[in-house]
Parts: C-alpha cells; sequence; structure tokens
C-alpha cells in the first residue's frame, strides 16, 4: 500500500519502525480459537473490513501459567479473506506500547481498535499507561495513525494521551477500552470505560481532537467494560461486557464472568437503550468482544481461555456468525453459538463428575463463586474465585455441603477432591481446610459410604477417599468448617466421584426426577 505518510512523519519515523515492516505468517486455523496452539495468545479482537479483506486487532497475553494479570506488551493482527476457509494470516506484532507512544510504559498494551477516518488513513485507538503522570490510575487513550494495518504506525498525538484523568475533563474513571465509530457523515464518537463507568464523547475530524463535553452512560444495564459501537441499517448499537450476575440472571451467575450484553439508540451519544444479551459467559472470566460486517454476513469477534494452555490470562480470538432478527424493530442480534475446532475424542476416565447435576446448602451462592467450577474438570495453580466453589461469606455457618445428583443410579466407590484455602488449618476466618469432612450416599436416606479409606484435608492437592462400592443417583460431602472462636469457609476447587470402571465421560444429563430415590 503507498505510503501517505508526509515528509516530516516519515522522518520522525524510527529506522526500525520502517526496516522491520512485520511479516506475514499464514495459520491454517480449524475453527475456534483461531490461534490454538499456545504459541500465541491473542485477546480483546477488535475486528475491522480493510480493502476487503478483513484484519482482527488483538493484544497479546503473556503471563505465565497461573499468573492473575494482564501481561500485554504489543499488539497483533490476524487477517483473512474468507473466515471459513480457515486461513489466516498472522502478524505477530505491528506495535509495542512504548515504542508507539513515548509517553507510555512498556507493557499494558490493551484493548485497541482500528478505524477508517473520514480522511481514509488508520486510526489505532490503544490504551496504554503512562510512564509520567501524577494520576491515580494511570492508564489514558493514545492514537497512531497509519495506512496500512500492519503499519507503520505512529503517534498522532505525541503530545500524549487525547483521554486520560486529566483530559479532557478531569475524571476519575480507568480510561482504558476505546471503541469509535466514524458516522456515515464524516462526524466521529468515541466511547471507552471499565468498572461500571462508561464515557462517551464526540471527536473532532482530525480523529483526536475531543469535541464538547463527555457523556456518562448509565442506563445500559451490568455495564462492566469493553463497549464496541457501531451502526446498522440507521440504528447504533453498543456491545459491552456486562456482569450483572445471579442465580436467575440472564447474563452471568458469576459476577468475575461476563456476558457480551448490548443496547440501541438512534443517536450516537444516546440515550442507550438496553435489549438483551448476544454472548453468554466464555472460558475466560473476561469476555471482551467486537462486532463487524463482512461480505454481507456479520460476525462476533471474543477471546476464551480455549487454546493449548489457556487461561484468564491466556486468552484467544474466536470468531462467530451474528444471525440478526429483522421482525423487530430494531432488529435484534441473536444469542451467538459459540464453535469449536474438532476436539479429541475424550479418553476413558473413572471419573463421572461431569455427568452429575452439583448442588450445595449455601444456595445461592456468593456471587465470587461458581458452583460449576466443582465438575468442570479444570484444576488451577492460581484460581480465582469463580474457580471454586466456596462458602465464605464474612460470617461463616459451622457446616455446609455440596452434592452430586445422577440422573440415573450410579455405582461408585471413591472421590477426590481439592480444597482450596487462602488460611491454615484451624483458621477461624477467611477461608481454610475443612477442620472434618464425609461422604454420604442417598439410600432411602443418608448413609456414610461404607469402609471409607479417610478424609484427607491439605488443600491444593487431591485429596482420594476409597470405599466400598454403592449404588445411587446422590453423593454428598458435607465439610465441618476449620474454627477458633467464628468458622472459616470452605472452597472446592474440583470434585471428582470415581466409578469402579473407567468409562468415556457424558456430559450432564439433568436433574432426572426430583429428588434422590
Ligand atoms: O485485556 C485487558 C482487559 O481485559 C481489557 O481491557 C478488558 O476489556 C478485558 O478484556
Amino acid at each position: 500500500m503507498k505510503h501517505l505518510l508526509s515528509g516530516a512523519a516519515l522522518a520522525a519515523l524510527p529506522f526500525a519502525a520502517l526496516a522491520d515492516t512485520p511479516k506475514g505468517e499464514p495459520i491454517h486455523s480449524t475453527g475456534n480459537p483461531i490461534l490454538a496452539d499456545g504459541r500465541y495468545y491473542s485477546t480483546d479482537p477488535a475486528p475491522v473490513v480493510i480493502d476487503g479483506k478483513l484484519w482482527i486487532l488483538a493484544g497479546r497475553d503473556a503471563a505465565p501459567p497461573d499468573v492473575n494479570d494482564f501481561v500485554m506488551g504489543e499488539w497483533q493482527l490476524l487477517e483473512t479473506a474468507d473466515p471459513a476457509s480457515g486461513k489466516w494470516t498472522h502478524y505477530p506484532t505491528i506495535a509495542t506500547s512504548n515504542q508507539l507512544f513515548k509517553w507510555a510504559e512498556p507493557n499494558r498494551a490493551y484493548a485497541a481498535q482500528i478505524v477508517k477516518g473520514a480522511d481514509k488513513r488508520l486510526y489505532m485507538y490503544a490504551p496504554v499507561m503512562e510512564a509520567d503522570s501524577p494520576a491515580k490510575d494511570r492508564f489514558s487513550i493514545g492514537v497512531a495513525v497509519a495506512d496500512s494495518p500492519t503499519g507503520p504506525w505512529v503517534d498522532a498525538h505525541p503530545a500524549g494521551p487525547i483521554v486520560s484523568q486529566r483530559t479532557p475533563v478531569p475524571n476519575e474513571i480507568q480510561n482504558i477500552d476505546p471503541t469509535v465509530l466514524v458516522d456515515d457523515d464524516g462526524r466521529v464518537f468515541l466511547y471507552w470505560g471499565t468498572f461500571g463507568q462508561l464515557r462517551g464523547i464526540e471527536l473532532e475530524r482530525d480523529m483526536v481532537t475531543p469535541k464538547g463535553k463527555p457523556v456518562s452512560v448509565t442506563t445500559l444495564p451490568g455495564f462492566f467494560e469493553a463497549p464496541w459501537l457501531m451502526k446498522r441499517k440507521g440504528v447504533y448499537y453498543m456491545l459491552y461486557a456486562g456482569n450483572r450476575a445471579g442465580p436467575t440472571s440472564e447474563c452471568t451467575p458469576a459476577v468475575y464472568y461476563a456476558c457480551i450484553a448490548y443496547g440501541t439508540a438512534t443517536s450516537p451519544l444516546g440515550p442507550w437503550t438496553y435489549r438483551g444479551v448476544v454472548l453468554k459467559p466464555v472460558s475466560s472470566t473476561t469476555s471482551h468482544s467486537g462486532a463487524v460486517e463482512f461480505k454481507g454476513q456479520w460476525y462476533l469477534a471474543y477471546h476464551t481461555a480455549d487454546a493449548a494452555g489457556g487461561g484468564h490470562f491466556r486468552r484467544s480470538v474466536a470468531l462467530d456468525r451474528i444471525e440478526w432478527d429483522d421482525s423487530v424493530s430494531p432488529a435484534r442480534m441473536r444469542v451467538v453459538t459459540p464453535t469449536r475446532s474438532p476436539q479429541p475424542a475424550p479418553k476413558p476416565t473413572r471419573n463421572i463428575a461431569a455427568a452429575a447435576v452439583p448442588s450445595a446448602s449455601n444456595e445461592p451462592i456468593p456471587l465470587q463463586y461458581w458452583i460449576r467450577a466443582l465438575n468442570d474438570g479444570k484444576v488451577r495453580g492460581a484460581p480465582l474465585p469463580p474457580d471454586l466453589w466456596g462458602s465464605w461469606t464474612g460470617n461463616n455457618p459451622p457446616q455446609q455441603w455440596i452434592e452430586y445428583r445422577w440422573a440415573k443410579p450410579v455405582t461408585v466407590n471413591g472421590s477426590r477432591i481439592m480444597f482450596w484455602g487462602d488460611q491454615p488449618a484451624g483458621s477461624g476466618v477467611g477461608v481454610a481446610p475443612p477442620a472434618r469432612w464425609r461422604l454420604e450416599y442417598w439410600h432411602k436416606g443418608w448413609k456414610p459410604v461404607p469402609k471409607a479409606s479417610g478424609y484427607g484435608t491439605a488443600p491444593n492437592v487431591f485429596q482420594e477417599t476409597r470405599f466400598a462400592p454403592v449404588t445411587t443417583r446422590c453423593l454428598r460431602a458435607t465439610f465441618d468448617a476449620s474454627h477458633a472462636g467464628s468458622y472459616a469457609g470452605v472452597a472446592v476447587q474440583e470434585w471428582e466421584v470415581l466409578a469402579p470402571v473407567a468409562r468415556v465421560p457424558v456430559p450432564a444429563q439433568g436433574g432426572g426426577k426430583a429428588g434422590c430415590d
């Protein structure tokens, strides 16, 4: 592509930036996530159509396994002419935070978006951390400009960020997750925000100068972060990561996880009306999406923890179709069905927990935990609260239980349970391994499992209990809380229940008939 940079801007470019125009690597993707082998994690996707190709700008998660932090130093790109073909070109690095913005720190190259300006140049809105600022929160939004998605990108506003806690109007929010729309008439609108705070403002056509005062959006329920502004058939849509949580929430049962919800408006600065959920929670706690129309089909790009070695801080971009319901006005997005690349056939296992429906004595359980963690088959070195079932409330009862119910009777003779705690055994506060616990099965009432080999309580390792076979629909683990005056909470990361013979696992069958008989 022809470089449209002015002579002065070209002269200002570091030689390396010109010499190192990034090379693309062909990728054949068999489905989601697009980059699945764990060599590169890709996060916070922002799709854009440029010159007849679909491009996805993404951040790069580089956190080591079990480090619960966003380690994100650079941005990368994926490009395809046809998402169904599986043929992508991957550009592993197109910019790093502190090389692109001289005023920024390394790392913290957060969720950015590329849009085409009215002048046909490309603008990248990128949250980074200011290196030198008295602000309480130094996250801020810079703007870079280029003539090709692969760069070279240069700072379009070298004086510093266009949004920070100091500008355009002092604010106390964390200034990340920008999304920009260049409207059909050339007007430019920027939204951004996180932790429940969503701001919007018009920009001058120079793409960097704020115009007027920002608006605060308060009508999108559960707004957490990751706004995405777009327009379809004259209607403005705002997608966002929402975390309105609860056992009956249409968004998410656990507050750390998020759905992608959306609202609509008839003008770009609102008012916004909530319209529903377009993506249920994914396997990473954060959810972040962008949507785009490409060759007549709308797509939702989002991230998950599904790549090899993936996790909440090792996320990977996925792409699925959006279907519209145009029978109503404004048109709604149907809930997206996430797809996966073909998975290897499951291996036979004695663990039949996945076929059970879990329940607990403390339902509705505190919103930071997620009961589905019990039998999701995932064990982490540094779990977050929703990777656990837990009972901590600050005023804990002396006893709690968890239970599995199978649709049909099963024969079992063992259990493996992994406790989690942030306090040692014997504590009366926080979460500690239980003082003691036991297993019971249902047979015309709760009965202790026969000949139990022992009930270990040490956390973060599987505690195996063998017992004589029983046939039942329900198995219960009852915990006496650790105490010292008051009682500690109890938490379990995974609970396996073992059948005498290994079989190919079957997913949960629903609850079967009520009760355990
Ligand atoms: O990737 C860092 C942060 O995680 C983003 O800014 C949020 O939207 C969430 O995806």
